[in-house]
């Protein structure tokens, strides 16, 4: 859904797009035609939602032709982070009741929070092992997450920082996300539905104000650019299996005095190679900031 590189949404991936055989266009979206959701018969080639905001739901009715089988999806913006398996029986085989699915999809909620737990409790405290195991006054995390989970924390900590005018505060980033202070509505639509369907990036939640913003990360030998550009799961392997992990790559986020938009812009940055910023305080005051990604992700920075 979102380009290797600059540009809007790629919009067969945003739009919804039915395609019974061949490929989907590259740079359109799919016709009107394709719009349409059919029964779902496990031999489309392309069986897509688009872009779902937060709140709307997708509901897929088998077709009665559908072959017993698993089924696999996933969601064409965090690619690999975000997986699932629909497997359907014979019309005359027990399946799964609603009731059953729910009972189960909370019981692997409640294992996933307790996975992520410890990894949260270290956020508070500005951790995140091994990468950094020390709390330090002035550093603070945004994001963290667990190798292999299927889910990933969107929190900054901790939370609130304290500071004295002249401090530097240095966010280690752990994800996709941003630090932005003074942030008005409309940045909140980092991707939204236009009137006319179409889905786009707003290039202004994105783009850094009052620093440099993220510059491009170094070659990394195990996965490919394109990869590494869109790829939104943290929690990858350091890729070097003797070695400390490579310290982050610094972004200088400038001097901040408490007045308009100051925003880091989209950082994205895993454990292969992490990315943190920094910003120096130059006026007593508190200062909010968010995520314009993550809607619940919100600190505050103190400064005295
Ligand atoms: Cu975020």
């Amino acid at each position: 859904m979102i380009p290797n590189g600059p540009g809007d949404a790629i919009q067969a991936s945003a739009q919804p797009c039915y395609i019974a055989s061949g490929d989907p266009p590259v740079a359109d979206a799919c016709t009107a035609a394709q719009h349409t959701q059919p029964d779902f018969d496990g031999t489309q080639s392309l069986y897509n939602s688009g872009f779902l905001a937060d709140g709307e739901q997708f509901k897929v009715k088998l077709s009665a032709n559908i072959k017993p089988g698993t089924y696999s999806f996933f969601c064409t913006l965090h690619r690999a982070g975000m997986t699932g398996k629909i497997t359907v029986a014979a019309a005359d085989a027990k399946a799964d009741t609603p009731d059953e699915v729910v009972a189960r999809g909370q019981g692997e909620l409640k294992s996933l929070v307790a996975t992520l737990k410890p990894a949260y409790e270290d956020l508070t405290k500005g951790l995140f092992k091994p990468f950094i195991s020390e709390s330090k006054p002035g550093s603070v995390l945004a994001g963290s997450g667990v190798k292999d989970a299927a889910a990933t924390i969107a929190a900054f900590g901790p939370d609130p920082v304290e500071a004295k005018v002249g401090d530097t505060i240095t966010w280690t980033v752990v994800g996709p996300h941003t630090i932005t202070f003074g942030a008005n509505e409309a940045l909140r639509t980092v991707i939204a539905k236009a009137p006319d369907g179409g889905v786009h990036l707003n290039p202004a939640s994105f783009a850094p104000v009052g620093g440099a913003g993220q510059p491009p990360p170094p070659p990394a030998p195990s996965t490919t650019a394109g990869a590494a550009a869109a790829d939104t799961t943290p929690a990858a392997a350091p890729t070097t299996a003797a070695g400390p992990p490579p310290p982050p790559i610094v972004i200088d986020g400038g001097s901040f005095d408490g007045a308009g938009l100051h925003s880091s812009g989209f950082i994205l940055s895993t454990p292969d190679q992490l990315f943190s910023y920094k910003v120096k305080f130059i006026k007593a005051g508190s200062y909010p900031y968010i995520c314009l990604i993550h809607p619940n992700m919100k600190g505050t920075v103190n400064v005295a």
